[in-house]
């Protein structure tokens, strides 16, 4: 099989679609729990069973039943009406997600008293089409192109099947995954300005901890030359359309230098398998690179000798307008330095002494200190931050404690600075896709 055959093993589901040949009834009224349930029994994929193996592998994780989405799994029967609208898998309850289109973005007081890790649960959603149902068994990961040896056409794709992952020498990250465009809805909020995209808040961000093979040893398994310069790592969801234009399937460009540094091949998230949302049954984890780069529901790599391209890293994820070039700047890599408070938007808070929470994080390294104004920036004090040996990809956690000088409305506002002594500014340089909103936030607040 070549990589440009379909690949049988993918069902994406989109909204109304059923998974096997079962039509849509348009008197199904799916916010009926009994009748949701009925529906979504009916599209569940029904897979061979697993080997032992596999089986033994995946039970270790989570439940079985969360792993292969089936019917079975409670967590899929949660939330009748937002399920098929959004294309997501998980529940999505508005305690822990606001509903940005395809997406869902984390309600920021949902990490209050969490630990280090985002539970799955609420951890934000990004999807350009809907979460595609992929069984294990039929799933291979395909790696072919110039910078494989063996010159084309004669070279054949390298396969590894999902119990040759397993069976690979696995290793841990904890690290963030966050949108380029997380904070984009400051631009308009905050600045003033129009920018196109999901008008996140800050909540298009989670840190995890993934468990998988290195890609450098995945790579180096499949004959990768020193010609090579980028790999093109593609997803099995459906193609997206932007506008009426089909643009293929979501894929982005990689270097070859990141691609063996400490890039993952990740297939457990927090210690069980990659709940579907998230890109079961591999994705791929580039630290402190943009979101876009973490390519879930990973099919193929292709691995160049030559700098490749997609929309994703020419069209989007680029910098656009006053002070680029019409092309837009170089392709966007590193996250930037952002700060948020564990607090619902538009808080509201009692008077006297409190304890305010927050996190903050880096794209570029630890970050080494966090301060915050509660007098709109005109008075900064330092908050306590908490995780003192933090890890350079996660986020630190930091405290602050507040005694509000009377009732009414206030701003709170948080800064971090990096360990390359990057800091937040009071304004975000403007570009027109509204990417990488590193600006101080102004959190309101009322106190009563
Ligand atoms: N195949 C595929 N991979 C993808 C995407 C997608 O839509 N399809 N979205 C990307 C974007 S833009 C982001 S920010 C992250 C989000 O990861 P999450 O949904 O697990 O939070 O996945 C990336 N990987
Ligand atoms: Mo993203």
């Amino acid at each position: 099989m070549t990589f440009e055959e379909p690949v049988s093993s993918i069902d994406p589901m989109r909204p109304g679609d059923t998974a096997h040949g079962c039509p849509p009834d348009p008197s199904d009224d799916l916010t009926d729990e009994t009748t949701y349930e009925r529906v979504r029994a009916a599209q569940a994929p029904s897979f061979p069973p697993l080997s032992r193996r596999g089986m033994l592998r995946l039970s270790a994780g989570a439940g079985l039943g969360a792993a292969l989405g089936t019917a079975a799994a409670p967590q899929a029967l949660a939330a009748p009406a937002a399920a098929p609208a959004t294309g997501i898998v998980k529940p999505l309850p508005p305690e822990l997600f606001i509903p940005q289109g395809t997406n869902a973005e984390m309600r920021w007081e949902a990490m209050r008293g969490q630990g280090d890790l985002t539970p799955v649960d609420r951890f934000f959603v990004r999807n350009h089409v809907a979460t595609p149902r992929i069984d294990p068994r039929t799933w291979r990961l395909r790696l072919w192109g110039t910078g494989l040896h063996g010159s084309p056409p004669e070279s054949r794709p390298v396969e590894f099947s999902y119990e040759d992952l397993l069976g690979m020498r696995a290793e841990t990250i904890t690290s963030f995954i966050e949108c380029t465009g997380n904070g984009r809805g400051f631009y308009a909020s905050q600045q003033g300005q129009e920018v196109s995209g999901t008008p996140w808040r800050l909540g298009g961000v989670g840190v995890a901890r993934w468990r998988g093979v290195r890609l450098s040893a995945v790579l180096e398994r499949a004959g990768i030359t020193p010609r090579a310069v980028d790999i093109l790592p593609r997803g099995l969801d459906a193609d997206f359309v932007d506008k009426g234009e089909d643009l293929g399937r979501v894929r982005r460009p990689l270097p070859v230098e990141k691609a063996l540094k400490d890039v993952l091949l990740a297939y457990e998230m927090n210690g069980a398998p990659l709940p579907p949302d998230h890109g079961f049954p591999v994705r791929l984890v580039v630290p402190s690179w943009v979101g876009v780069a973490n390519i879930k529901w990973l099919g193929d790599i292709q691995v160049a000798d030559e700098p490749l391209f997609s929309p994703w890293n020419t069209r989007y994820y680029r910098l656009f307008g006053p002070g680029h070039p019409p092309e837009g700047s170089a392709p966007l890599t590193r996250m930037n330095v952002k700060s948020a408070f564990e607090l619902p938007w538009e808080a509201s808070l009692p008077a006297g002494r409190q304890v305010l929470h927050g996190r903050s994080w880096s794209g570029n390294g630890r970050v080494r200190r966090v301060e915050v104004s509660a007098n709109g920036g005109a008075t900064w004090r330092p908050a306590r931050v908490q995780d003192h040996h933090a890890n350079p990809r996660g986020w630190v956690r930091w405290e602050f404690p507040w005694r509000p000088d009377g009732p009414g409305r206030h701003e709170l506002l948080a800064r971090a600075t990096d360990e390359t002594g990057a800091s937040q500014p009071s304004t975000a340089p403007y570009n027109t896709l509204g990417y990488l909103f590193g600006a101080v936030v102004r959190h309101p607040v009322t106190v009563s």
